[in-house]
């Protein structure tokens, strides 16, 4: 079969390690959809790599639907799972919702950069992005920390995924970053949201930093 041959199923290319596939892996759980969509695992940055034929970018996710188109992206992804019919929908149409949304991807964004930074030879590392990506990080962490006081991220959606994946990474991935110290309603929150099945059936391997 060609790389680009109809399947029976939409196929969502990810890698046990990111976060960000890790949201639509959640979201398929939560909205009903496992069985509609195949998950395949791919390594990243191989040429080798399975998810290449579909995608030049080789980043995950990457969704590709029945007649070979590839959506990639974590946004677009969950909109395309709300129209196959997630239930709850995952992306939010009120403005508050998507700004929550919108902050946690800022943290993540932001979190892969200053990942991406330690993972390079001591001499590459560029300490000015680290500690830029540092006072970001716990920026926004502060503002998470008073959103969960005034009960935000309480429904399921891209929003309530996004903070597990990004605090699930920061566990496991990225534990340089002690996220928990002074944020202790930020901690309580993430031990909650770690209870579900969603979660503790696509958590990442623990890797390094
Ligand atoms: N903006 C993208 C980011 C996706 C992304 O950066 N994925 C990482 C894994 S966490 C990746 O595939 N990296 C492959 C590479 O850097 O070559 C999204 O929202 O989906």
């Amino acid at each position: 079969m060609s790389a680009n041959a109809p399947t029976p199923m939409p196929r969502l290319f990810y890698s046990a390690g990111s976060p960000y596939a890790r949201i639509c892996r959640m979201a398929l759980r939560e909205g009903g959809l496992t069985g509609r969509v195949q998950e395949v695992a791919t390594t990243l940055r191989d040429p080798a790599a399975p998810l290449l034929p579909h995608s030049p970018a080789g980043r995950v996710p990457a969704l590709v639907l029945e007649d070979g188109t590839t959506l990639t992206e974590t946004t677009l992804v969950l909109e395309w799972l709300d129209r196959l019919g997630s239930r709850p929908a995952m992306l939010p149409d009120d403005a508050m919702s998507l700004a929550a949304y919108g902050r946690v991807l800022g943290l993540l964004d932001g979190i892969a950069v200053w990942n991406r930074e330690l993972r390079r030879p001591v001499h590459e590392r560029s300490p000015s992005v680290i500690a830029l990506e540092t006072v970001r990080a716990s920026r926004i962490a502060d503002a998470l920390e008073g959103a969960v006081q005034r009960a935000a991220y309480q429904r399921i959606d891209a929003g309530y995924l996004a903070l597990t994946a990004v605090l699930g990474y920061a566990e496991r991935r990225h534990t340089v970053w002690a996220w928990r110290e002074g944020r202790p309603s930020l901690g309580a929150w993430f031990d909650l949201a770690s209870q579900r099945d969603a979660f503790g059936e696509t958590l990442p391997p623990v890797g390094g930093i």
